[in-house]
């Protein structure tokens, strides 16, 4: 089955990234949660996304706010495809996200990153599902099911 790995820079994110994990399930893909900080533990972030293909995962969604390193550096380390999302937490930084969400769509050449909405961790979700419905059958069918009953 396809795996997705969920990082989150803080366990204070987790509740806005339930979206992500819900969208998953329903989906039908298989995903891992895991908190590790790109500034508090890069040795566990260089740890994880150095190892993340030959552990079997095909998509990393990349979640953290304020200055929201953790995707860019995933990225630094693998090749696999990663999806940021900016978060915004109530009362966070006091600037609504974006600086979260420069942190992560003004990556420099080289070193792409996906970027969605600010809190878009649905999206992330459905992201990484358009990804890997591109090589998994049953992914292509959940998320064209997906949308079907979202138009209707
Ligand atoms: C970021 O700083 C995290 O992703 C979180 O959004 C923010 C605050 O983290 P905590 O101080 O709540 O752990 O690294």
């Amino acid at each position: 089955m396809p795996r997705v790995a969920i990082l989150l820079g803080s366990k204070s994110d987790v509740a806005v990234l339930e979206p992500c994990v819900e969208t998953l399930a329903a989906l039908g893909i298989d995903h891992e949660l895991h908190v590790m900080s790109a500034h508090r533990a890069p040795a566990k972030v260089q740890q994880f996304a150095a190892t993340a293909v030959d552990n079997g995962f095909e998509v990393i969604i990349a979640a953290a706010g304020m200055a929201a390193h953790l995707p860019g550096v995933v990225g630094a380390w693998t090749h696999l495809p990663v999806i940021g999302v900016p978060v915004a937490q109530p009362g966070g930084s006091g600037v609504s996200g974006m600086d979260a969400l420069l942190s992560i769509v003004q990556m420099p050449p080289g070193i792409p990153v996906a970027c969605m909405a600010v809190n878009g961790a649905k999206n992330a979700a459905l992201f990484a599902a358009a990804i890997l419905a591109l090589k998994h059958d049953s992914v292509r069918e959940a998320l064209l099911r997906f949308r079907e009953e979202q138009s209707a």
